[in-house]
């Protein structure tokens, strides 16, 4: 079943199905969590202090970062994630859920941009969970698809898959302990540019593969101890239980025409 609700301020749709749960608010196109039903915990991960306000983004989930990634522009991560996007289409079948969620150029978007656009979200609900981005205009974007992963703890994680080419966003380089793959001993925020389509993350308790479509970048993230606490939306200890890896066109960005669309995307499955 899909049922829209509010939490806080924010108008969201909970997804029930026999094989997972999953909510996405409407605020963002944001996939706010999804739980396959064989799971004891979400594999796409929220905040227990995200904020649900208008305008406010979201902790967690699937932050769409578009039509540029971080401080390429003002607000950091685009202006997607925090505003509201249109319900276009859903539909529910045996294998799940499928969501479209559309945005324009719109009175909303016009303090942010002021260039005509289109942008849509296809999102797949069910064993496995996918998410597609189309877009169209005349310009260039850079985005990602900010992936919060739920995780037993960091220091069981190892990401595989990731090539050995990388530009790292923090000054105290957290140099990896094997090429090519990503364990976490302190705060991580690097843009892999040659990794694999292909990439795990694995923990004690299960591995999920992400294989990403089109995408020229994977993004890793771990905030750590210090930039947890001063989250005002993530809680101190939560670092612990999450990892962004990220499908992204950053470094080769999204050349958008107004008569075709631009995609890329992932798919999560559990192995
Ligand atoms: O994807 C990593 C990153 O760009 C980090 O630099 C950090 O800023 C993170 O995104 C979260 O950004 P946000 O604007 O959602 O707090």
């Amino acid at each position: 079943s899909v049922k829209q609700t509010k939490f806080g301020e924010l108008p969201i749709l909970v997804i029930q199905h026999k094989s997972c749960c999953a909510a996405v608010s409407l605020q963002g196109a944001h996939l706010l969590f999804w739980q396959p039903s064989t799971e004891q915990t979400p594999v796409i991960w929220l905040s227990k202090q995200s904020k649900f306000e208008k305008g406010i983004a979201i902790r967690g989930g699937v932050p769409i970062c578009w039509p540029w990634f971080g401080p390429l522009g003002t607000p950091s991560h685009g202006f997607a994630r925090i505003v509201e996007w249109t319900l276009d289409s859903c539909n529910e079948d045996d294998d799940g859920v499928d969501l479209v969620l559309v945005l324009s150029n719109n009175q909303q978007t016009k303090p942010y941009f002021d260039k005509p656009f289109n942008v849509s979200l296809k999102i797949h609900l069910g064993k496995t969970c996918e998410v597609a981005l189309s877009c169209s205009g005349e310009f260039e974007a850079t985005s990602a698809l900010h992936t919060y992963f739920g995780i037993d703890n960091i220091n069981h994680v190892v990401v595989k898959g990731l090539g050995d080419t990388y530009q790292d966003r923090l000054t105290v380089e957290n140099k990896p302990v094997t090429i090519g793959q990503m364990t976490f001993n302190q705060e991580v925020d690097r843009i892999y540019t040659n990794a694999n389509t292909e990439i795990t993350i694995s923990d004690n308790v299960r591995t999920i593969k992400l294989t990403t479509t089109n995408a020229s970048d994977v993004v890793t993230w771990n905030p750590w101890i210090d930039k947890a606490k001063a989250m005002a939306d993530f809680c101190d200890d939560e670092y612990q239980s999450m990892v962004c890896v990220e499908a992204g066109r950053i470094n080769k960005p999204l050349k958008l025409s107004l008569n075709e669309q631009s995609t890329y995307g992932f798919k999560i499955e559990l192995i």
